[in-house]
This record gives C-alpha cells, structure tokens and sequence, in this order.
C-alpha cells in the first residue's frame, strides 16, 4: 500500500522531497503562495553532495542553466588576485559545483516533483500540487493537517518545510508579520523554543547583468570575464580587519553575476532586518564598500535592486520528528549562507526519504521517522557548527576538511 504524503510548503526541500517519495507514494504539496512562487530570486551554490542526488533524481543541468565552479579566487579591495584555490569538484567528491538563479533551479525541482512519470522515466505517479492553500496546524499523532478555512485532511506522514516559521516576514507594504501561526504549527512538533540567532553580519545582495556592466564599465573585470575567470567563485576582501567581503559568482551562462556584500552590522542602526526580502539602500552599501577597486565600486553603482539581510540561523533542535511529522529544510536547520550548504542539506533530506521504502506499512512511519531524524540531525549540526566558525574565518586546512566533510556525502544509504 502506497503510503498518503502530506508536504507542507513547495520550497526546495518539499519539491526534493516530493520527487523522492512520488515513486512509491502518493503525494500532495500544500503551498500557501501561487504555483511558480520562489523565495527571493537570489543566486545559488549547489555543491557534489547536493549535485550528486539531484543527478540520481534526473536534473537536468541545461534547463536550470546551471554553471560549473572549479574552485574559489581571492581578491583584495584593489582587484589584486591574493589566491588561487582550484578544487576539482567532481574528479574529488564525484559530482561538479553548480551556481543557478534559484528560480531556476525551484522550476527543475517542480518539473522533477510534477512532470509525468513516462518523461522522466520512474515509477509511480506525479506530486499533487495544491497552492494558496495555508496550513495553520498540524496533529502530528493523527497525521493531520489543517486549512486556513477550517477544513482538514489526514496522511500517514506530514513533512513540514516551512521556511518563514523561524523568523519573521516582512510583507511587500512593509509590515512585519508575527510569525505566530508558523511557530505553532512548528511547536507541534518541537516543544523546544527556536530563537533565530543573529551572526553579527549584514549582507547585501545584488544582481548585475553583465550587458550593464560592460556598459557601464567598456569591459568585464578579469574575476568576472569568463574567459578569465576560470570557473571560479570570486571574493573580494578587504584585509584591513574589518571583515567586508564580497562574494560574486556567476548565473546563466554568466549573463550575470551575483553579489553578496558582506560587512559587520552597525549596531546604531535601530530597525532590524529579519527578512531576506528587505530591500536595501543601495547608497549605503556604495558607501560601505568605497575604498574598493574602481570596477566593483561601479558595479555596486548601477546596481538597481538592493536587497538587505542581517545573517541568523538556528540554533540545532534536539529532534526534528513527532508522530507522523517531521521537519525538513530551514525549519529542521536554518544555517547562514557563508558555506553555500543550506539548501544542499535540504536536498540531503528529502534523500532520506528512501527510508520509506515501498510497501512499507503505516505503523512502521514513526519508527522511520526517527530514524531519519538520528541519520540527519547530527551531520546538520555539524555543519551548522562549521558554517559559524566560517564568520570568524578558518584556515585553509579547516576549510578543505569542511569541504570534504560537505561534498562528500553519498547520500543515505552510503551514508
Ligand atoms: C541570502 C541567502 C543565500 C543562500 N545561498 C545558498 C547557497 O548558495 N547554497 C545553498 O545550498 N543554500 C543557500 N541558502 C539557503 C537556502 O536558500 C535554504 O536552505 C533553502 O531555501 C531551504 O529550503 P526550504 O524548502 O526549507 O525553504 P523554502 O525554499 O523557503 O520553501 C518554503 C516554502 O514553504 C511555503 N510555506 C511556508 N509556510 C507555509 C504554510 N503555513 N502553508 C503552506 N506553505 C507554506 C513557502 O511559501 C515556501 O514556498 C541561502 C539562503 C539565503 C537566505
Ligand atoms: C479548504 O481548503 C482545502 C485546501 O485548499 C480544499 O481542499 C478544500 O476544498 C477547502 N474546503 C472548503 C470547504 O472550502
Ligand atoms: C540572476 C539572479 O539570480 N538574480 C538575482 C540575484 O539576487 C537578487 C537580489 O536578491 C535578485 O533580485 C535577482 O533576481
């Protein structure tokens, strides 16, 4: 018998999920936005550990317009190269490191969670997506999850992906919006309190089409020229002790580039940005970063749309299941960007599903539940612990054992 899988949310971690268990299973995802919905439209890092379930699953590379990163580039403020540190990604962990536009890559995970299952060449049939369908409660025990408006439906396991529950949003008027509703739904299943925990960084990130920049500019940077770049993710630091860097690596075929701007958070600054849709100032950030070389200024200058976030993340929870439900993704392990490994391990997650082989019978869910809770907790924490030691900076050594600890991974069963 084919087990009822009730995912809450359409975020990376519920669509991995839902592509892994719509083989053996009959799932349906409840998203509360609208169909195409993708939290921020922000550039992301997925690395072998994450490429290498992903390929397992179909990705296609191509449709995500996925670039490939050999390694990493250090610049100082002048532009001057300080280091080169090339990784051969797939010849070591078995699988490239890939920058995509986010929305891209949520598009390639929905097809994988939706398509039919004859395109995609797997069993079963494709995830249910149910959308501007809020879940305000869940009955972890019953395996119930209940609507905004009232009605309620039962499954045999209840996946809660909910990224917004550990901190709160800001809505495109402005307003801050308690996240009440979300830490219910969460307090469900954690009793424990889940304070996000501010890493004393602020970030600002920016997008930037290279069509502008060579307008801008009569040429692309070196760090930035594909020809020059050499695949790699660029940073430029300001080695003066103040900890300003900026992190730049390249979309769609290196049509464009994203910047994350990192400096450390003024603490006169009254108002506190706990959403990563903020929108910035973009004079603040040409200010924060002036003594940089002349291009990056530029660059920062044209900028049209500056997004602000103040860095946070969770602090490890002391489980992640109850009854029938268990959280996935940034509710199970919110983690700052400064390793590239949050939606890495979301995918890490979904995996594990497997655990939930076919035929498998509904009273058997806890026990895998918790199983799944004891394989993934630990190596999450582990990372959480790496990715903060990443703020007050790490060795070389540190950051090779970091990445091989990270990328690798096998996947579940080789855990
Ligand atoms: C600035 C920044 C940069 C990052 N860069 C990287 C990177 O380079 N590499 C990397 O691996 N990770 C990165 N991450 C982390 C990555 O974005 C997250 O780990 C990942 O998005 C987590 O996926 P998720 O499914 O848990 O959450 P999300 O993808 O946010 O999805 C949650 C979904 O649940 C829905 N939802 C919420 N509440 C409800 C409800 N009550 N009912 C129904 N639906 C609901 C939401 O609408 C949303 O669609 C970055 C994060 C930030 C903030
Ligand atoms: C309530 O919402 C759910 C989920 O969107 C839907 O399936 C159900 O039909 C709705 N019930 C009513 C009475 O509107
Ligand atoms: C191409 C791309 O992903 N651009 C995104 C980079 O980040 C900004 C700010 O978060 C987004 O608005 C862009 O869509």
């Amino acid at each position: 018998m084919a087990l009822q899988i009730a995912i809450i949310g359409s975020g990376l971690a519920g669509l991995a999920a839902a592509r892994i268990l719509r083989v053996h299973h009959e799932v349906t995802v409840y998203e509360r936005s609208g169909p195409d919905t993708a939290t921020g439209g922000q550039g992301i890092c997925l690395f072998p550990n994450g490429i290498k379930i992903l390929q397992a699953m179909g990705f296609d590379r191509d449709r995500a317009g996925a670039v490939s990163c050999h390694g990493y580039r250090t610049f100082d403020k002048d532009g001057n190269l300080v280091k080169d540190f090339p990784v051969d990604f797939k010849g070591k962990y078995g699988a490239d490191t890939m920058a995509m536009k986010r929305s891209d890559f949520r598009d390639e995970l929905l097809r994988l969670a939706t398509a039919p299952s004859e395109d995609l060449g797997i069993q079963g049939s494709p995830a249910k997506m149910v959308c501007d369908t809020s879940v305000v409660d869940v009955d972890p025990d019953e395996g119930l999850v209940f609507f905004k408006n009232g009605s309620s439906v039962q499954a045999d396991v209840v996946v809660g992906v909910l990224l917004t529950n550990w901190y709160d949003r800001k809505t495109a008027d402005g307003k801050i919006v308690a996240n009440g509703v979300h830490s219910r739904l969460r307090h469900r299943i954690v009793s424990s309190s889940c304070q996000p925990k501010k890493n004393g960084m602020t970030c600002y990130r920016v997008a930037i089409s290279a069509e502008s920049v060579k307008e801008a500019l009569g040429y692309l940077p070196e760090w930035w020229d594909p020809r020059t770049a050499d695949s790699r993710i660029s940073t430029l630091i300001a080695g003066d002790g103040s900890k300003r860097m900026v992190a730049a690596y390249p979309l769609r075929h290196y049509d464009y580039m994203n910047f994350s701007c990192l400096f450390p958070t003024r603490q006169d600054k009254g108002h506190v940005l706990d959403s990563w849709f903020a929108d910035g100032d973009r004079q603040e950030m040409v200010d924060t970063f002036n003594d940089f070389s002349y291009p990056l200024r530029k660059i920062l200058d044209i900028a049209t749309e500056v997004k602000v976030w103040e860095l946070q993340d969770l602090d490890s929870l002391p489980h992640w299941n109850k009854g029938r439900a268990i959280l996935i993704g940034d509710a199970a392990h919110a983690m700052t960007p400064m390793q590239g490994q949050g939606s890495n391990m979301a995918i890490e997650d979904a995996d594990s599903f497997h655990l939930l082989r076919p035929g498998i019978s509904r009273d058997e869910v806890k026990e895998v539940l918790k199983q799944i809770d004891g394989i993934r907790r630990p190596r999450t924490a582990r990372v959480l612990r790496d990715t903060r030691a990443m703020a007050k900076g790490i060795s070389m050594d540190e950051m090779i054992a970091n990445l091989d600890f990270n990328c690798g991974y096998n996947g579940v069963f080789e855990g």
